[in-house]
């Protein structure tokens, strides 16, 4: 750099001396001119220099215009190329997949929603359908109680169809009446007596445990829920009426041991008639009521003869 200097300034000296050289006078010695003409050789081979120093940087701009124009290319190819079409189509596609994901996803939690719903549907259906195995479950139960009492009375209506005539029972060597069905209504102590002796029985002296218990029995089993209490009882062979409080069975026998409910009996209105009531507990299930109270009755005969 600093030669470049020193041979710029070798050369505007050289200019100038030629200039001047005409009109004046000679200024250097000759060692001066042995000098300048020494440095005269310079001027002409920083020439050369310059033109290959120009040629050069115009063969540098023409190898980075090349590279410009490969770039340009290379740009182009890369911009509007397949490899760029081809990241889009797959940007494209993989927004595609994702939306269609995201659908899916949303299409998943409604059904999953749905699916709840429904479940609680059938747990519902469930807790309703255990409740009514159990109802069944209860009615199976009652009804095999119920089938094994009804098969306990086989027996005794064959007996009674040996014994007794159609429509009675034969219970602890006696023929006995209920008149369950429905086609009987209710009557009065002398009404139920007196259809007793149209059977050719009368009305039932019950004067043992084992009769009175027999007859609890069998009431129980054909008691209906729906009736009071007090309009459920059957009229037996006993009653009051000669003495207040001396209870005589039909057979003119004195009450032995009676089976009345607690306060019984009370003679309340004038109750001279006793009835046998379907009771849980059997030992309370009598009560003295108006003679011309509706009720059922149960009536008693002989058997035909046995054997
Ligand atoms: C009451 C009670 C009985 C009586 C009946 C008559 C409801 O029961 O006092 O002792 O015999 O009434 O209906
Ligand atoms: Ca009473």
């Amino acid at each position: 750099m600093e030669d470049r200097e020193n041979s710029g300034r070798s050369y505007n000296k050289l200019i100038y001396q030629e200039e001047s050289a005409a009109d004046e006078q000679p200024i250097y010695s000759n060692q001066e001119k042995q000098q300048v003409s020494l440095t005269a050789v310079g001027p002409a081979s920083s020439f050369n220099h310059y033109k290959l120093l120009t040629l050069s940087l115009a063969v540098l701009a023409a190898f980075l215009l090349a590279v410009d124009i490969g770039l340009g290319v290379y740009y182009y190819h890369l911009t509007d190329g397949s490899l760029v079409r081809d990241l889009a189509g797959e940007v494209a596609k993989l927004q595609a997949s994702y939306n269609a994901a995201i659908h899916r996803r949303e299409d998943a939690k409604e059904q999953l929603a749905r699916e709840i719903g429904k479940q609680a549907v059938t747990r519902w259906e469930l807790e309703h359908q255990t409740r009514r195995k159990e109802d069944y479950e209860r009615v199976i139960e009652k009804t095999q109680i119920e089938i094994a009492t009804l098969k306990s009375h086989i027996p005794m209506i064959k007996e009674g169809c040996r014994h007794c005539s159609p429509g009675w029972t034969f219970m602890n060597s006696l023929c006995y009446f209920f008149p369950f069905a429905d086609t009987y209504s209710s009557v009065n102590w002398q009404q139920a007596r007196d259809h007793c002796k149209r059977q050719g029985g009368d009305l039932a002296i019950v004067d043992s445990r084992e009769k009175h218990l027999a007859i609890t029995n069998l009431i129980h089993n054909y008691k209906d829920p729906k009736t009071w209490m007090y309009q459920s009882g059957f009229w037996i062979g006993l009653r009051d009426v000669e003495e207040e409080g001396r209870w005589k069975w039909l057979d003119g026998t004195r009450l032995n041991e009676g089976y009345w409910n607690d306060g019984e009996p009370n003679n309340e209105d004038n109750e001279d008639c006793a009835a046998v009531y379907p009771r849980s507990n059997p030992f309370k299930a009598w009560n003295d009521a108006p003679c011309n109270f509706n009720l059922k009755w149960i009536c008693e005969k002989q058997p035909w003869a046995i054997g």
